[in-house]
């Protein structure tokens, strides 16, 4: 590929739709950073089964996620989108870094304990606590320079970095060190049933969140139900009016117009006038890309095929990476 730094960021197949938050606060982000980058994007399968999965749901959620990914701008042709089942290098790099990790070490790692906490910590998985180790070992394999994630992930990449440079002064020279790329809180996008939260895909009310993958006619419902307040004036006040600012957030991310812009056009107006604009606005975002994805899970047999040649790129670097550390641990070439 070409002389541009490379860049890796990975996603959970947990979910059949992605939502507004994800791609305003992720996905778009991806999109743009793969003009700059030669980026590989991983649906990371094997942390999808470090929790119960049901087999059939897995197949489906990884698929449609991929739709979805495509659908949104992530073109296999620049980019790396792969399945992380489809390089066992992900496994295989996973085991010697379980191997120079101490126990202590990832006995701290925060989203372990919440996650365990939640499963009840005689059902959590040894998987489940190796999970960052494995995510570490996704990053390795392609020498990234960048790592764009949520600042949920920060300790997480701590930890990746700690492995590199252990493994590198152990062994000598292997990994490069990462850097998070912590993306901006700017575009975090709040539920719009309970406006103080951010949309997420555990809210209790699913009218509270916009999916990638909802029809029109559900788009439009739920916006117009979106909780507002009383006082009636369409202004950006996050701590008196956190509804019709997330409302004009959402509106602004989508078309362009900066809320002062939005707020001067709407002096006046009722809030069912904003809403009708923002609905508009995102079904026109969004349903091209739902249409997209759903054309591409019509065609199962291309989308695998996309994927298939997204894996063999990867495993071009990743191959290179796990062949140099199986070497300096010492382990011997097979004939
Ligand atoms: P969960 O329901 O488990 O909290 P989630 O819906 O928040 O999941 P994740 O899979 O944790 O989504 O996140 C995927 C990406 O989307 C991350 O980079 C995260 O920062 C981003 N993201 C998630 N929710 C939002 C949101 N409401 N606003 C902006 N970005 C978001
Ligand atoms: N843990 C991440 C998903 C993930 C990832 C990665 C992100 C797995 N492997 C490698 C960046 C790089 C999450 O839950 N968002």
């Amino acid at each position: 590929m070409s002389a541009k730094p490379n860049l890796l960021s990975g996603m959970q197949p947990s979910a059949s739709s992605l939502h507004l938050g994800n791609y305003l606060g992720a996905l778009v982000n991806w999109v743009r950073m793969q003009e700059d980058f030669n980026a590989f994007y991983v649906i990371v399968d094997l942390h999808a089964i470090t929790v119960p999965q049901d087999p059939n749901e897995l197949r489906a959620n990884t698929r449609r996620t991929a739709a979805q990914y495509i659908a949104a701008g992530i073109d296999p042709s620049k980019s790396a989108l792969f399945v992380q089942s489809h390089v066992p290098a992900h496994a295989e790099l996973a085991w010697v870094l379980n191997c120079i990790t101490g126990f202590g070490e990832a006995s701290r790692m925060t989203q372990f304990k919440d996650k365990s906490q939640k499963a009840g910590t005689d059902s959590a998985s040894v998987g489940l606590f190796t999970y960052p180790i494995l995510q570490a070992a996704d990053i390795l394999l392609y020498q990234p320079k960048a790592v764009p994630v949520g600042e949920d992930q920060r300790q997480h990449l701590e930890l990746t970095r700690d492995l590199a440079e252990r493994f590198n002064s152990r062994f000598g020279q292997t990994f490069t060190i990462p850097e998070a790329h912590i993306l901006k809180e700017t575009a975090k996008i709040y539920d719009l049933q309970n406006p103080t939260a951010k949309m997420s895909k555990s809210a209790a009310d699913p009218k509270g969140l916009v999916n990638m993958m909802d029809d029109d006619a559900t788009i439009a419902k739920k916006i117009k139900s979106a909780v507002t307040d009383t006082e009636g004036s369409i202004k950006s006040d996050w701590e008196n009016k956190p509804g019709v600012s997330n409302l004009l957030s959402i509106h602004s991310s989508l078309s362009g117009e900066s809320v002062i812009s939005l707020e001067e056009r709407f002096s006046g107006a009722g809030y069912g006038v904003l809403k009708a604009e923002v609905a508009e606005v995102v079904i026109s975002a969004i349903g091209p890309i739902r249409d997209r994805a759903n054309d591409l899970m019509s065609d199962q047999a291309e989308l695998d095929r996309l994927l298939a040649s997204g894996a063999e790129k990867a495993k071009t670097v990743a191959n290179q990476t796990l062949a140099a550390v199986y070497d300096r641990v010492g382990f011997i070439k097979p004939e």
